[in-house]
C-alpha cells in the first residue's frame, strides 16, 4: 500500500489526486509542520522536513511533481500523462512543471512572508518580487485558457493537477486575484470525483490521527 505523507494544505493533494484518478489504493499520514516537537518517523522519511513524501515498498520520494511522474510512469499508462509522441505532450510537460517551479514555489514566498514572518518583515522586497513574478507567469495559464479548457488542450491531465494546486494556493492563502476564466477552470478541475475523494481522504487521515 502506498503511503502519502501530507498536511492539510500541502502538495500531497497532487499525489492523492493522481492516485484517485488512477484508482490506486493508498493511505495518508498527516504531518503537523508547526508542531513544537518533530515527528521522528516523519524525519526519517524526509530529513529535509518538507511535504509531501511517498513510500511505496522500497521507494521513498519527495517533490510532488516528481512523485506524480513516478506514479504515472510506474502504474500507467494513464490518460493523465500524454505519451511523448502525442501533440499535447510539450504543452503538458511545460504546465506540469510550471505549476510547481514557476508558480507554487514563488507563491510560497509572499504566503510565508504574509502569515509566518515576524510583523516587521512581512512586507519585504523579496516577497513583492516573487508575487510579481508569479503574477506574470499566471499570464501563461490565462493565455492557455483562452485557447483550450485544460492546460494540455482538450482533456484533463496531470498538468491540471499541478496548476490547480498552485491556483488554489495563490487564491486561498496568498491573496492572488484570479480571472473569471481561472475561477471557471478551477471549478472544472476540482469538480472531478477523484479530486473530491483525494480531498476527503487527506482530511480523514487528519481526523483519524487527531481523534477528531
Ligand atoms: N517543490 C516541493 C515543495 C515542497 C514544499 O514547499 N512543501 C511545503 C508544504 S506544501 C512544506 O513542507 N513547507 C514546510 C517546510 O518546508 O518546512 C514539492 O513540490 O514537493
Amino acid at each position: 500500500m502506498i503511503t502519502v505523507w501530507g498536511g492539510q494544505t500541502s502538495r500531497s493533494i497532487r499525489a492523492a489526486w493522481v492516485l484517485e484518478e488512477m484508482g490506486l489504493p493508498y493511505r495518508v499520514r498527516q504531518v503537523d509542520m508547526l508542531a513544537a516537537e518533530k515527528d521522528q518517523a516523519w524525519l526519517a522519511v524526509n530529513p529535509g522536513d518538507f511535504l509531501p513524501a511517498i513510500e511505496d515498498g522500497d521507494v521513498t520520494m519527495v517533490e510532488s511533481v516528481a512523485i506524480m511522474e513516478y506514479l504515472m510512469g510506474r502504474y500507467g499508462p494513464t490518460p493523465l500523462q500524454p505519451s511523448a509522441d502525442d501533440p499535447a505532450f510539450p504543452t503538458y510537460q511545460q504546465f506540469l512543471h510550471l505549476g510547481e517551479a514557476g508558480l507554487a514555489t514563488l507563491i510560497m514566498i509572499p504566503l510565508v512572508s504574509g502569515f509566518i514572518a515576524p510583523k516587521a518583515e512581512r512586507d519585504n522586497w523579496g516577497a513583492r518580487w516573487a508575487r510579481e513574478c508569479a503574477e506574470r507567469r499566471l499570464l501563461l495559464v490565462r493565455r492557455q485558457l483562452a485557447r483550450a479548457p485544460y492546460m494540455a488542450g482538450d482533456r484533463f491531465t496531470a498538468a491540471d493537477i499541478s496548476v490547480s494546486y498552485a491556483l488554489n494556493l495563490g487564491a486561498n492563502h496568498a491573496g492572488f486575484v484570479l480571472s473569471d476564466a481561472e475561477h471557471a477552470y478551477l471549478a472544472r478541475t476540482t469538480a472531478r470525483d477523484a479530486y473530491k475523494r483525494a480531498f476527503d481522504h487527506s482530511h480523514e487521515g487528519l481526523a483519524a490521527q487527531t481523534g477528531d
